[in-house]
């Protein structure tokens, strides 16, 4: 059942609790390539084959040629205006948290506070020895990234395919799903489990939910909002001239 903008921006408007979800295509207009778009490819090997445990165990050298090839890029990207509307949203609203499956720190960078980055974040490193967690700016880690403290090699801290994720962030993500009153799914093809879930669990305990995608998803058809377009074009149009 699909409405439109105004009408959202008035539930917005009157909403104390807002939880939003957001994946890949916030980045999109950033210049980040998506995982279902040509960016689900890297040297023609499958994101899905790469960012596991069993690619970093087998060839950790390959697996760091493809996130320095990421550090590279999103390096030299900035956060857009769909990034910038959530960061005004969260402003206003009382109880506002901002999960995203994105490692690209973009929501970070923009200004949002209240986030929970389920899938990790690109610029920590965490050694696989002693677990010790940097954060590190560097555009290329090199081959094959040493820790400083115990020599032990290390990875990225993100959650690969088959990995859990940290069950406090996890919790909180849950928390925040069944606690608000209107949830804003965003740039996500609702494909990654456990995050695509997080928008039953608004649903079911009685939040409205709102998609905004540029293509229409599996999910679309529970939805209350269904906006088609870009998120940096969408999401300032609902956020803008807010009154409560
Ligand atoms: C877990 C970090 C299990 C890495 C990521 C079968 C086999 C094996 C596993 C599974 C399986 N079936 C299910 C699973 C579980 C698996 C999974 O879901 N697989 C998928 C592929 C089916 N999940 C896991 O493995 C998770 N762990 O389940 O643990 C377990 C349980 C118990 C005990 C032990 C283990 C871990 C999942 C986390 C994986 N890590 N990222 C990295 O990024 O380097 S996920 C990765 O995909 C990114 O985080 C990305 O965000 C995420 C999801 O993709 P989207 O964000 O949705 O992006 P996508 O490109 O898909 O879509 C973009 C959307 O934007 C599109 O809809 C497009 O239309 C839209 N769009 C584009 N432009 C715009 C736009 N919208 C608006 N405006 C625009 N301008
Ligand atoms: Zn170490």
């Amino acid at each position: 059942m699909e409405k439109d903008i105004n009408e959202l921006k008035k539930i917005i408007a009157k909403s104390d609790r807002i939880t939003v979800l957001t994946g890949a295509g916030i980045s999109a207009e950033s210049g980040v390539p998506t995982f279902r778009g040509s960016g689900g490819i890297w040297r023609n090997y499958q994101v899905t084959d790469v960012a596991t445990p069993q690619a970093f165990a087998r060839d950790p050298e390959l697996v760091w040629e493809f996130y320095n090839w990421r550090r590279k890029l999103i390096s030299k990207v900035t956060f857009n205006p769909g990034h910038k509307a959530l960061v005004e949203l969260e402003k206003h609203v009382n109880d506002f948290t901002l999960i995203t499956q994105n490692v690209d720190g973009l929501h970070r960078e923009a200004g949002n506070r209240r986030f929970l980055e389920i899938h990790g974040n690109l610029w920590v490193v965490r050694c696989t020895k002693c677990g010790m967690l940097t954060m590190d700016r560097s555009q290329d880690m090199g081959r094959l990234p040493k820790c400083t403290k115990c020599g032990g090699l290390l990875r990225p801290n993100v959650v690969w395919f088959g990995e859990s994720l940290n069950p406090d962030i996890l919790g909180k993500a849950i928390d925040a799903a069944r606690n608000c009153e209107l949830m804003l799914i965003v740039g996500t093809s609702a494909i990654v489990q456990p995050a695509a879930s997080l928008a039953f669990k608004a649903k079911a305990a009685g939040a409205e939910l709102a998609e905004i995608n540029i293509e229409r998803t599996p999910q679309s058809g529970q939805m209350d909002f269904v906006l088609t377009g870009k998120a940096g074009e969408i999401l300032p149009m609902l956020v803008e001239n807010y009154e409560r």
